[in-house]
């Protein structure tokens, strides 16, 4: 994921880009060709504020912000492909950001529509909700924010609802929790939905639609609800006797703010519906707690089932008691939200079950075109208007005669103006009366360009399409030649963008798919996902705690967030300076898995110095004048059995790095694996006999192994031991990109695992009879698999007189590689 180039570097970008660059340098040794590229989340507000208070340019600022943590990266010593380097904020990136909104508006996924805004009356400018303090006060002017209904562009990102969540199911490398994460905010529902005509007629709103999940209870309904937002709230339906007392009510500031106290404020409009299957007449009431803008901003209240609906109907005395509106027979005369048996007075649907109830509520309902089944959606369009500077400008004219013209494509970009007003007039194109004016791509009248910006969701939702063809002039880029890359093998990025930026992504990147933009076979299969592979990074606001798994307990953790705000004088470069990048790079990716929490403990960085250092001096004692073995000296059944010990651990070594790389990224134990490998080599070092020329051979083969599964953590130090130990005259004593690539050790590979180095030639085998573990004896490898010789050995034991008297053995399988299990 790339960062938003906030100017330095913090811990959090350190980790993300050291496992991506790990990643990409292994994957390079193992002879992939791997494309890893970076770029710039440049636009947004930060930039904007910053320019504001000093007096910059926001473009000039975000550049030298970019500059900064380009040569910070650099000194992490990662490898990115930066002929292929994406910046949102640039012309010709932005560019195909607009066209793209062009591509949506086109396909009827984009619209305009009232919403609320944050107003600042004095700088005349719309804020942000950080921008709002406390008070409800503009961070900049002092003066109170007022609530204002603005038209605003939105994308219909709701149309691919249903696509999004059941294609989560493709997933598989997804981490449970985001996928979770995803489904929870599009938050399907299933119900019905009624309609309940108007008793007095008005000439625009004939009946009010309610969204339902119990359609059960449909007999019970005591009154009417409707959000403040609901288009009946209108002087021109609404009673003279209360249209005033309505009104206020519903556009009173607070009616805005739903919390669990709102539940019971509403007010009682005067009109009515008709019940659709008894005809009875209930009161319709505007009601906090009902919400605008989920489903139809009005709901049925069941005083019986529903606790804000009881909350509301005992509030406003709609109801004396339960007893008479409960739909659904409850034990108590109380509130019962579950299922159960339609009540004695529920007519015809009376002693169903709920379920049954709901088929013949629906069918019935249905019958009078009154009501059918229906799935919801929690998910809301996708509000990208920003009436800010520094974003992208959506490309339409405003004509009074031909309303809103999207702007040619050969006219695009529409670029911002300069940044000049930005400091007098307000942080809004608005503000730009030059800019502003226009001519109709249309009929060429004078008109107005839009003065939105998009939110920069929008231009992270599509970056990572750009870097296979990133220098495309004519279009954002090839379909086809774009199609070969994506699904993104692997996505590394923090757990903070698990819902909207991957679900933005995910949305563009299918409407790219179906509409023909993208092709390839993998997208095919993944319908359009742009993400195979997703490596999050723990965030601290994730509530998930470890538990330790031997005791099941949780331990008591304690952690500083770490990001810009909570930093706590860790700063990267600092550490990068006194420590050195590779050492830098391994602590932190030993310190902790990539998904948990990692605490910054930096004098445990000293234990990583004083490693590499240990590693410096073992290289030297295997230096050579000679190649660095790429096999070992001979077969491993005729090594003497420390040798053999060696070989194996090398190769057990490799086994886990390679699972670790392409797999299960718990880099911490991968580390851990190379420290014990080294102490082995230390080990037989110190005990072999130093004339030996098969021992030093071997030696020196499980050291170039080592620095080779080094390297990718440790970049530098991997190139400075690989030159150390082959210090022939023709080999360069040192190694820098641009000497020959066979003195390289990223050149070198990935060293060639040898299968029959993990051979075991015992296996212990462990006795249960009657589900009591009782002894252990070691078992001959090649016995394995034959049961009969199995509990021959079992019963060659001492302890099988006491403990196997003549009892059968019933299965003798195998609990894990290590252990074979004998079950009595
Ligand atoms: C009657 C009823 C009876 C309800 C009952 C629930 C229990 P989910 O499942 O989250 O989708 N509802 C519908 N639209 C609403 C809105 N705009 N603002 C606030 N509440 C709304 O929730 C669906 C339920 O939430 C609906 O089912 C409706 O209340 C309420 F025993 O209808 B129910
Ligand atoms: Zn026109």
């Amino acid at each position: 994921m790339f960062p938003y180039p906030s100017g330095k570097l913090h811990m959090g970008h350190v980790r993300v880009y050291t496992i991506s660059d790990t990643l990409a340098r292994y994957r390079r040794m193992a002879g992939y060709q791997v494309l890893h590229p970076m770029g710039w989340d440049a636009f947004g507000l930060p930039a904007e504020n910053a320019a504001i208070e000093r007096q910059v340019d926001p473009a000039q600022w975000t550049a030298s912000n970019i500059r900064e943590m380009r040569e910070q990266l650099k000194q992490l010593l990662t490898e990115f492909d930066w002929d292929r380097e994406v910046t949102t904020c640039a012309p010709d990136y932005y560019r195909w950001t607009q066209h793209l909104f062009l591509q949506l508006h086109r396909a009827g996924l984009v619209y305009r529509k009232e919403a609320m805004v944050n107003w600042d009356p004095v700088d005349k400018t719309v804020l942000a909700n950080e921008q709002v303090d406390a008070e409800g006060r503009s961070w900049r002017s002092g003066a109170k924010v007022e609530r204002r209904q603005l038209r605003q562009w939105f994308i219909r990102i709701t149309d691919y609802a249903k696509d999004l969540l059941d294609d989560i199911a493709l997933l598989e490398g997804w981490p449970e929790r985001v996928k979770q994460m995803q489904s929870n905010w599009i938050g399907q529902s299933t119900g019905a939905e009624f309609d309940f005509r108007l008793q007095e007629t008005t000439e625009y709103v004939e009946a009010i639609r309610v969204f339902t999940s119990r359609p059960d209870t449909l007999l019970g309904v005591q009154f009417i609800a409707i959000a403040p937002e609901h288009p009946l709230v209108d002087r021109r339906y609404l009673p003279k006797d209360t249209a005033d007392a309505v009104l206020a009510f519903a556009n009173a500031k607070e009616s805005l703010q739903r919390d669990a106290m709102a539940s019971k404020e509403g007010v009682a409009t005067g009109l009515h519906v008709v019940h659709p299957l008894t005809g009875a007449p209930l009161p319709i009431y505007v009601a906090r707690y009902v919400l605008g803008d989920y489903s139809t901003g009005a709901v049925m209240g069941v005083p019986a089932h529903d606790r804000r609906d009881a909350q509301f109907a005992m509030e406003n005395g709609i109801i004396r008691g339960m007893h008479e509106a409960r739909a659904v027979v409850q034990p108590r005369d109380d509130i019962y939200t579950g299922e159960g048996i339609l009540a004695s007075h529920c007519g015809i649907y009376a002693g169903m079950t709920s379920k049954e109830a709901a088929a013949a509520i629906v069918r019935d309902a249905e019958r009078k075109s009154a009501g059918r089944w229906k799935t919801q959606y929690r998910l809301r369009d996708w509000l990208i208007s920003r009436q800010r500077y520094w974003g992208a400008p959506i490309p339409m004219v405003h004509c009074p005669v031909c309303d809103v013209v999207p702007v040619p494509e050969q006219d695009l970009p529409v670029l911002l103006p300069s940044a000049d007003q930005l400091h007098t007039k307000g942080a809004s194109l608005a503000a730009d009366e030059t800019w502003r004016h226009t001519t109709c791509p249309k009929c060429n009248g004078p008109a107005q360009r839009d003065t939105d910006t998009m939110d920069t969701f929008v231009d992270s939702s599509w970056y990572f399409l750009r870097f296979p063809d990133a220098h495309n002039t004519e279009r954002p880029f090839d379909g086809d030649r774009v199609g070969q890359h994506v699904p993104v093998d692997i996505y590394v990025g923090g757990v903070e963008h698990a819902i909207l930026h991957l679900l933005y992504s995910r949305f563009l990147t299918k409407f790219l798919w179906r509409q023909g933009m993208l092709r390839g076979s993998r997208l095919e299969a993944m319908h359009g996902e742009p993400f195979q592979r997703l490596l999050t990074q723990l965030d601290l606001t994730d509530p998930a705690r470890p538990v330790i798994r031997a005791t099941g307990q949780t331990p008591t953790i304690s952690y500083e967030k770490m990001s810009k705000s909570k930093y706590n004088g860790v700063d990267p470069q600092a550490v990068i300076e006194r420590y050195g990048a590779d050492c830098t790079r391994l602590h932190i990716l030993y310190k902790a898995p990539p998904t948990e929490v990692l605490e910054w403990e930096e004098h445990s960085i000293v234990g990583m110095q004083r490693w590499l250092l240990r590693l410096h001096r073992l290289a030297g004692q295997l230096a050579q004048p000679a190649p660095v073995p790429q096999h070992a000296p001979m077969q491993p059944a005729s090594m003497p059995p420390t040798a053999r010990g060696l070989y194996r651990q090398v190769h057990e070594t490799l086994s886990e790095m390679t699972t670790t790389f392409e797999s299960s990224f718990v880099f911490n134990t991968a580390i851990s694996h190379l420290i014990k490998l080294s102490h082995g080599l230390s080990g037989f070092l110190t005990a072999m006999d130093p004339q030996c020329a098969s021992s030093m051979h071997l030696a020196r083969y499980a050291m170039g192994c080592l620095v080779r599964m080094l390297a990718p953590f440790a970049p530098a130090m991997g190139e400075e031991l690989w030159s150390m130990l082959d210090t022939s005259p023709s080999s360069p004593a040192t190694s820098s990109p641009d000497m020959a690539a066979t003195s390289s050790v990223f050149a070198a590979g990935w060293p060639q695992l040898d299968p029959s180095a993990l051979q075991v030639d015992t296996i212990m085998c462990v006795v249960q009879v009657n589900g009591k573990l009782r002894w252990r004896f070691s078992l001959p490898a090649d016995l394995l698999g034959n049961a009969e010789a199995v509990e021959a050995q079992a019963r060659a034991c001492p302890e099988s007189a006491r403990y196997l008297p003549a009892s059968t053995v019933h299965d003798a399988t195998t609990a894990s590689p290590q252990v074979r299990r004998v079950i009595v």
